[in-house]
């Protein structure tokens, strides 16, 4: 999933999925959601600088995407 959101922004993340997932930036350590389990959210802060920031879901391998700052 490509995500859009500005520097410095709060980003809410919702699991409306049956299982727990992270959103968690990888490479790097930019941001981390930790465990969202289903049906609950978790917020993070988007990194303050412009970049593209890949991200995956550390419980599920083939889960990833991108978080676009800009
Ligand atoms: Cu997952």
């Amino acid at each position: 999933m490509k995500l859009t959101v500005h520097p410095g922004e709060t980003v809410t993340v919702v699991n409306h999925d049956s299982a727990t997932h992270t959103l968690t930036a990888s490479p790097g350590s930019a941001f981390d959601t930790g465990p969202i389990n289903p049906g609950k959210s978790a917020t993070f802060t988007a990194p303050a600088t412009a970049g593209v920031f890949p991200y995956v879901c550390t419980i599920h391998a083939s889960m990833h995407g991108t978080l676009t700052v800009g």
